[in-house]
């Protein structure tokens, strides 16, 4: 079953509101609110759909986007940080391309009395006070959801079901989050056994590399768990070209749910796509108006999200925004 709709969910409320802001703005002098947004980089499908969902709805809500692209490295994401807090921008929103090592940077930005706004990915730290709220998706449920199906598709299967794992961004939280999902689940059914596991930092040319690797170590992989689309499309490249069938001869489950996923489950080279939304914009832009104005928000905004197998893909396809 789809949901379509992306739908709110508190999960606490944070407490004590914003320092005002309005003091800091340097959108030149008018009421406009500036935000700075630091972008993981253009690795996905997924990231250009969210990277044009963010800059749309900026335009739409009227607000100044300041926008740099970290080029998936941490350090580039702390430098543009930085340079917000000194353009004294109202708010920062960022996507936080590994969970850890943001606290030092974190406080600058809330020494200055600039509020933070997490997107799509989460950090680790212990301290939330250094962000206002984190909008993203459950990637746990993402893998879990992955397992729950391999698990049903597996029932009937007598012998061992050989797996294996093309992971994210190594200390992403998707990569974390969607490995640990579906570990908890697999694991329910002894016949179930990942053989390999490796980053394909989330994009088509390292999900091949990997996969051709996979495929000369292993002779007998069943399934194959991507951790994202670009990753599994350009995994079917490699298994295609060692003469195999991508989703028969090897059975593939993703994640995301862009355009070019549909279609490879409409030619049957994938079997299950689990989906994560990338149209953050419109939801961002609420938040950063309502705390630059100093309104409370919801300390965690889940996006919610459904599952799309083969026989649901062809129907699908012409309804997908992304
Ligand atoms: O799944 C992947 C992208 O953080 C949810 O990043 C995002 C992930 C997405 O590169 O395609």
């Amino acid at each position: 079953m789809r949901k379509t709709l992306a739908t709110f969910m508190a999960a606490g409320l944070m407490v004590g509101g914003v320092a005002a802001c309005g003091d800091s703005g340097s959108g030149g002098g008018d009421d406009k609110i500036t935000l700075g947004f630091s972008q993981v980089g253009a690795e996905s499908g997924w990231r250009t759909a969210n990277t044009k969902s963010i800059q749309d709805s900026a335009k739409e809500a009227g607000i100044t986007l300041k926008f740099s692209d970290a080029q998936q490295k941490q350090e580039n994401q702390i430098k543009a940080i930085r340079s917000f807090i000194q353009q004294k921008v109202d708010v920062i929103a960022f996507s936080p391309v590994v969970e850890s090592g943001w606290e030092t940077v974190l406080k600058e930005a809330k020494d200055a009395k600039i509020p933070v706004v997490l997107t799509d990915r989460a950090i680790d730290s212990e301290d939330t006070s250094l962000y206002e709220t984190f909008l993203g998706s459950d990637f746990v449920e993402e893998g879990r959801n992955a397992g729950k199906w391999l698990i049903e598709d597996s029932k009937d299967a007598t012998e061992t079901v050989n797996i294996v794992e093309l992971q994210g961004t190594a200390g992403s939280a998707p990569a974390i989050d969607r490995q640990d999902g579906f570990a908890e689940v697999i694991k329910d059914d002894p016949k179930l056994q990942i053989i390999a596991s490796q980053t394909g930092d989330f994009t088509r040319a390292k999900g091949k590399e990997v996969m051709q690797a996979f495929l000369k170590a292993h002779q007998d992989i069943d399934v194959l768990y991507a951790h994202n689309d670009d990753m599994a499309l350009g995994a079917i490249q490699a298994i295609e070209e060692a003469g195999l069938k991508p989703g028969t001869d090897i059975k593939i489950i993703s994640v995301d749910g862009v355009e070019d996923a549909f279609k490879a489950m409409v030619k049957g080279q994938i079997n299950v796509v689990v989906e994560c939304n990338p149209l953050l914009g419109p939801q961002l832009m609420d938040i950063v108006k309502k705390v630059a104005n100093g309104e409370e928000t919801p300390k965690r905004i889940v996006t919610e999200e459904g599952v799309f197998t083969q026989d649901q893909a062809a129907e699908a396809l012409p309804n997908r925004e992304y």
